[in-house]
């Protein structure tokens, strides 16, 4: 099989990078590991940016989107008892949309499935060849016959634990990493919406975060050992701890319902550079991890796609590389204004195992700060609905 551009992995990066190339006339194959029922059921990142929602919405994915997720203008910060909005519009006229990362998914699959696009599911053994030539090859398995996709170009988009970024040589390729000595256990529950607004709560025990999925089902998360299990946590210790962590001393609670999901996800930022070798590019969780404090992590996959959609334009079209030659170069400030912010907020948030009682003061005054400052609100909310200048 022969195509413009071989795409190994169908999470939202490359979905999404099939569908603008197929509106911009470059031919595609997507190759993902998984079922079609495995990616659409996956319970991962809720909260849109206002460039990610534009961008779904020009390019005719965004309906969906539009009439089923929510349109948030503000969060909570809770920290020593109390509640503090951060107004995200009102600071920076920007908002944020709390849409299911599966269900951009759903939607991404559709739109290739409807446009005739070639996505494979199933595939396995995926291994990356001839990136340093201009005829790179995808192999794979699929359906118990091994097969081979010719292509101009292989971009990985297969997450954090793919293949396709041990392709690019250890020594060409500088990682930086740190991991959190903590994890966050998620749940899912049935129940109406605690609050209006996302709550992000800082307290000794942890930290908490209260989002939501629709009016019937609530999506939270609190601190805990990553090494934990879920066994260990029964509904009601779960909503003791959430109680503990978020209630405010005014009274406001958050709404208990009936859990039908639990799991625990450890913490890790990662940045991989160079993105690109050769025939070879990499964009979203390939190259790059953020701890989910910032809600960054598909934003980011989602910025790497329209650089490179760019570049694979002007290559085809105009006949350009420049653009794809400086793609790492151009990627990589976003990323690492994402990774500080994910980063900076997560320090501000969590208990800290280092932590001694200084440090937990300057939590608080951090949080008093951006909580009380219009310039550090600003800048928190900037970064936050990701129009910080980079
Ligand atoms: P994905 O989504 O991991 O997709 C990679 C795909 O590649 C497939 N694959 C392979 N296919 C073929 N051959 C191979 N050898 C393959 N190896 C892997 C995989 O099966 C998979 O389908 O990467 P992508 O597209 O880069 O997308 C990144 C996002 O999924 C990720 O950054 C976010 O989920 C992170 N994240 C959040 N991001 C946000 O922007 N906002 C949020 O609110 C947010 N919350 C979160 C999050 C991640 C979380 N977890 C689970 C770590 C909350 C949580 C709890
Ligand atoms: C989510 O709703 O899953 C979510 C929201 C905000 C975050 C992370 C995850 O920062």
């Amino acid at each position: 099989m022969r195509t413009q551009v071989g795409i190994i992995g169908a999470g939202p990066a490359g979905l999404l990078l099939s569908h603008l190339l197929h509106l911009r006339g470059i031919e595609s194959v997507v190759l993902e590991s998984r079922t079609r029922d495995e990616i659409e059921s996956t319970i991962r990142a809720g909260v849109l940016e206002q460039g990610t929602m534009d961008l779904l919405s020009e390019s005719g994915v965004g309906e969906r989107m539009k009439a089923e997720g929510a349109l948030h203008h503000g969060f909570e910060l809770a920290f020593e008892g109390k509640r503090r909005r951060i107004d995200l519009t009102g600071l920076t006229g920007h908002s944020i949309t709390v849409y299911a990362q599966h269900e951009v998914i759903k939607d991404l699959v559709a739109a290739r499935i409807a446009a005739g696009g070639a996505l494979l599911f199933g595939v396995s053994d995926t291994s990356v060849h001839g990136i340093d030539t201009d005829t790179p090859s995808i192999r794979y398995h699929y359906n118990g016959e091994a097969c081979e996709l010719q292509c101009d170009f292989v971009i990985g988009c297969d997450g954090s634990q793919g293949v396709s970024r041990a392709a690019i040589p250890q020594d060409l390729r500088d990682d930086y990493e740190r991991v959190y000595p903590f994890g966050w256990f998620g749940i899912l529950c049935e129940g109406p919406p605690s609050s209006e607004e996302l709550i992000y709560a800082r307290h000794d025990r942890g930290f908490a975060l209260v989002s939501t999925r629709s009016q019937n089902v609530q999506r939270m998360y609190f601190q805990c050992d990553p090494k934990d299990s879920v066994e260990n946590w029964s509904d009601d210790r779960i909503w003791a701890e959430m109680h503990a962590r978020v209630d405010s001393a005014d009274g406001q609670q958050v709404v208990e319902g009936k859990i039908f999901k639990k799991n625990i996800v450890g913490m890790r930022s990662f940045v991989s550079t160079k993105m690109q070798h050769g025939r070879l590019f990499l964009a979203g969780d390939a190259a790059h991890i953020v701890p989910p404090t910032g809600a960054k992590g598909l934003n980011l996959a989602v910025a790497d796609v329209r650089v490179l959609t760019d570049a694979l334009r002007a290559f085809y079209v105009e006949n350009r590389r420049d653009l794809l030659d400086r793609y790492s170069e151009t990627a990589l400030k976003r990323i690492w204004r994402a990774e500080h912010f994910s980063y900076w907020m997560t320090r501000m948030m969590h208990r800290l195992d280092d932590a001694s009682p200084f440090e937990r003061k300057l939590q608080v005054a951090e949080l008093e700060h951006v909580t009380t400052s219009r310039t550090a609100a600003m800048a928190m909310a900037e970064n936050y609905v990701g129009v910080a200048p980079v």
